[in-house]
């Protein structure tokens, strides 16, 4: 059977550490979606069309494999997306302790909605520090990007930078 994995989050934007993971998730599993989803905890930098363009120029230029897809998903649940598609797991990216009780109710959770699995990458160490949070910031306050993010999403944060 066609093992199939969401990997989801805000994307704003995406990172080098979300690139690991989803390169990573691609060579464990038979197909992988990366889901651009709208966090409410969150004040979103970028309109999520742009985040999913950003990841798929990342990926396309990363010269990723062709079992990744991109989308977006603002109307329900998580796991209505997963049922809708035939995912059977979620894939997060745990970078340390806080990572774990955030994502630890969600598991038990998205399980008991739709008996969707969880399983948790550690972030390569190159990347472990790497936040969207903090780009923004970096790039916000005129600091170079470029080690953290992909190519596409450094010109296009350099192109926003005002003159
Ligand atoms: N290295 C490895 N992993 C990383 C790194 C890094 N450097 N940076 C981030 N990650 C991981 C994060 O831990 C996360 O797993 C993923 O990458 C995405 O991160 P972000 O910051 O882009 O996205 P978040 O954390 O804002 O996304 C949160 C979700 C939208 C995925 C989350 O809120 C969610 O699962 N919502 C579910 C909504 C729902 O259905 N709720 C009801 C039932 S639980």
């Amino acid at each position: 059977m066609t093992k199939i994995a969401v990997v989801p989050g805000s994307f704003d934007p995406v990172t080098m550490g979300h690139m690991d993971v989803i390169l990573r998730a691609a060579g464990v599993f038979d197909e992988v979606h990366v889901l651009v989803v709208h966090n409410p905890g969150k004040n979103a930098m970028l309109p999520i069309s742009e985040r999913v363009a950003l990841i798929q120029k990342s990926l396309d230029e990363a010269g990723a494999p062709e079992n990744i897809t991109v989308a977006s998903w603002s109307v329900g649940l998580l796991v209505d997306y997963c049922t809708e598609v035939g995912a059977s797991v979620l894939v997060k990216g745990i970078r340390s302790q806080i990572d774990v009780a955030y994502e630890t109710p969600m598991v038990i959770m998205n399980r008991s909605l739709a008996g969707v699995e969880t399983v948790f990458m550690l972030p390569d160490p190159a990347h472990a520090h790497v936040s969207s949070t903090l780009v923004r910031q970096v790039a916000e306050l005129g600091g170079d990007v470029t080690p953290y993010v992909p190519a596409p999403v450094a010109r296009f944060l350099d192109k926003r930078r005002p003159a």
